[in-house]
């Protein structure tokens, strides 16, 4: 279990070592222009949502500040608040995704910090009541959740409603058993998380054994995470 548990995280950190060199390549194509001089003219991307759950919506800007820094900004009734988190600038900056990973009518944002040819990687965020900042995972690290893979990977997210309410959070993290194979089979681990107070716990750690990309376990609808009224 801990042994393959081992493989998995080396191979996707893998990935995500691969994916850093295919980012650097368009800027070598270029080498006049400077990612860095440029990043910070960029306009500011918006969202809305509701951080803490009364009703009212609230703006949610992200800026880039540096080819790999950006902003994220609100104002909660009547207070600013805002946290730098790592950034792609040689891609468009993308508004965070406006998600409620537990149900509890206050909105987590799903922040894209890193974007590859086929995976991109997430960051989220939680409004304590007075301030934005990361969400925690097990570890009390911040929680890194991917999403795509292409065909060597199937990565993503779900929310499942919960009986009584609120919602469970899962991740998706499964690779291809044969990338040439007829049929393509994904093995690798579901965790169920739930959220609370910015920091998730897991409930259940599903080990997924050859499965096709169709098996519910593979579930990944990222639109299941949306907050409901924003
Ligand atoms: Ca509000
Ligand atoms: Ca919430």
């Amino acid at each position: 279990m801990n042994h393959t548990g081992i493989i998995r995280t080396a191979t996707i950190t893998g990935i995500a070592a691969a994916l850093s060199l295919a980012a650097i390549a368009p800027a070598l194509a270029h080498p006049l222009s400077n990612p860095l001089a440029a990043a910070p003219a960029s306009d500011p991307v918006t969202t809305v949502a509701d951080l803490d759950g009364d009703g009212e919506i609230e703006t949610v800007t992200a800026q880039l500040t540096s080819a790999t820094d950006q902003v994220i900004s609100a104002t909660v009734n009547g207070a600013f608040t805002s946290i730098h988190l790592p950034a792609d600038g040689s891609v468009p900056l993308e508004a965070p995704r406006v998600t409620d990973l537990n149900g509890d009518g206050r909105a987590e944002l799903i922040v894209t910090q890193s974007v590859g040819a086929n995976t991109t990687f997430f960051t989220a965020l939680h409004f304590d009541g007075r301030n934005l900042s990361q969400v925690v995972d097990n570890d009390s690290k911040p929680l890194s959740v991917a999403e795509g893979g292409g065909v060597a990977a199937h990565l993503g997210y779900q929310c499942t409603p919960l009986n009584g309410g609120g919602r469970t959070f899962e991740t998706v993290a499964a690779e291809a058993d044969d990338v040439s194979a007829a049929q393509l089979t994904y093995s690798g681990t579901r965790t169920v998380y739930t959220l609370r107070d910015g920091a998730l716990t897991t409930q259940d750690t599903q080990t997924i054994t050859n499965r096709p990309v169709t098996d519910p376990i593979l579930g990944t609808d990222a639109a299941t995470c949306a907050q409901t009224g924003s």
